[in-house]
């Protein structure tokens, strides 16, 4: 009998939760679309160009999802399901000190890591797990009954954690059971209509909305799922053109003229949808609660540690200018600019603002050019041979700079895979209805990529390393290919 290996089953399963979610979210069906459009447009415009960073039908199958759960129990089941389709835990983020958005949650990313893999399709889910032992959120008695809550619920069918063991284990599944397990899959992350206890739900929400969506409920569903973008500024437009409300930035770098590396994201308000409630008197009565949303997102070049380190500078460089040259008047009256009289007028002349210093600052300092990423050993790429160079007398000389400049070596970027905490922050908090309440007086427990590996039972692997491998692999390569001892 045919096997239907992990690559396929991890393509199939987020072609059929990106339906099931478009049945779910109608807007996310809008937002496909519009993606779609945008692609097309500056494939159009662009050429081949535009595929440099993926193509195009890599890019058009391309989402990513997120996904909330309770406990290292139930982040081990999610670690088997996806382990099922060849999705890692990769990086570390902890989303509870964020400065101006803390969310009571630590995270990392499930998704393929090798090149191939990742050819096939890149689907990868951001996973967050809630901390009810963070006693800057959760007094002892809360704490308590959350996790009697969370331990006394069930999120997966056995025959579904039993499949998803099969396929780990033999890399793939036999054609029926891999329709069963696809089907348990996507069944899994759909919103359920149990009636949620709406005191209980309340009760959480004040701490964090978050922690009511995780822990108010007895199941769990996909939070949102992103397409990606060739040119997410015009998305932007467009989809505003639709009349849908877009949060007032678009998170990670500024537009500029230089390469784009990273990831830009950005998203709309959280819908309401309608959702069973059960109220304290024990009426099941239908209410609304807004926790879904769409987002969309632009990838660029993964950054070395340096690279990042001069991302993360500038960021908050451009935070800081951008608070100091707030316009007095718009200080004064709470903000002014953006869309006159709108609601997010001012927060949307703010992000303007903050925009164009950002621009200004990576002009001035932030490589130019894939040739100057490379050569400041701030981006990562795959280096290529190119064997059919003219000769013209002089060999090659093992420098990274020469060999580029020289014709000897192509570089290819390697695209980032990856998220960013900040941005991932402002994607949580922009879509949240209250503030939720965090005690800064008290400390909470330190959590790393060790103590996340301990919770899930499996190794959380280091971004960074991943990338560095494969651009070393690439060197190595390139340096036998032309002869010479290293690179
Ligand atoms: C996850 C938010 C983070 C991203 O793209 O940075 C995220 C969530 O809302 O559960 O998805
Ligand atoms: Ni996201």
């Amino acid at each position: 009998m045919s096997s239907i290996t992990q690559g396929r089953l991890r393509a199939a399963f987020a072609r059929r939760l990106s339906e099931m979610y478009g049945r779910e979210v109608p807007a996310y069906r809008t937002l496909v679309e519009v993606s779609q459009e945008v692609n097309l447009d500056v494939l159009r415009r662009a050429g081949a160009g535009a595929e440099r960073l993926g193509s195009i039908g890599r890019v058009t199958a391309e989402r990513h999802g997120a996904i909330r759960v309770g406990t290292p129990g139930e982040l081990r089941q999610v670690a088997r399901i996806f382990g099922a389709m060849g999705m890692r835990p990769v990086g570390f983020y902890d989303l509870r000190d964020t400065a101006s958005s803390a969310v009571p949650v630590v995270s990392t990313a499930f998704r393929p890591v090798t090149e191939d893999e990742l050819a096939t399709n890149p689907f990868r889910v951001f996973t967050s797990m809630l901390t009810p032992g963070d006693p800057r959120f959760f007094d002892a008695g809360l704490r308590g009954r959350l996790e009697a809550f969370l331990s006394a619920r069930r999120l997966f069918p056995p025959e579904l954690l039993e499949l998803a063991d099969e396929a780990e284990a033999a890399g793939g599944l036999p054609e029926e059971r891999a329709e069963r397990f696809l089907r348990l899959a996507v069944e899994a992350f759909a919103l359920s209509t149990e009636p949620i206890d709406r005191a209980w739900y309340e009760e959480l929400e004040r701490v964090s909305a978050v922690a009511a969506d995780i822990g108010g409920v007895a199941s769990t569903h996909i939070n949102h799922l992103t397409p990606r973008v060739l040119d997410i500024d015009d998305l932007y437009r467009r989809m505003t053109g639709h009349g849908i409300t877009m949060i007032d930035a678009i998170q990670g770098p500024p537009r500029w003229p230089g390469p784009d590396v990273l990831l830009r994201q950005t998203s709309f308000r959280a819908l309401a949808e309608p959702r069973v409630l059960r109220e304290p008197d024990g009426r099941v009565t239908t209410g609304s609660l807004r926790v879904r949303f769409g987002e969309v997102e632009a990838r660029g070049i993964a950054l070395t540690r340096d690279g990042r380190r001069l991302y993360d500078d500038l960021l908050a460089r451009a935070d800081h200018l951008a608070r100091e040259t707030v316009p007095a008047a718009a200080s004064a009256s709470g903000g002014s600019g953006g869309s006159g009289g709108s609601p997010d007028g001012a927060g949307r002349g703010a992000s303007a603002r903050r925009d164009a210093v950002a621009r200004d600052l990576w002009e001035r300092e932030f490589p130019a050019s894939e040739r100057d990423l490379a050569v400041r050993r701030m981006g990562f790429f795959t280096y290529h041979a190119v064997e059919d160079r003219p000769r013209d007398g002089r060999p090659p000389v093992a420098d990274l700079a020469e060999l580029l400049d020289a014709g000897w070596l192509r570089a290819e970027p390697i695209v980032y895979e990856d998220f960013l905490p900040r941005s991932a922050a402002g994607i949580f908090q922009s879509n949240l209805s209250g503030e939720g309440i965090k005690d800064d007086s008290l400390t909470g427990a330190g959590y790393d990529l060790g103590l996340l590996s301990e919770a899930i039972g499996r190794e959380v692997l280091d971004p960074f390393a991943l990338y560095e491998a494969q651009q070393e692999r690439s060197l190595d390569q390139a340096a036998r290919a032309l002869g010479l001892p290293a690179i």
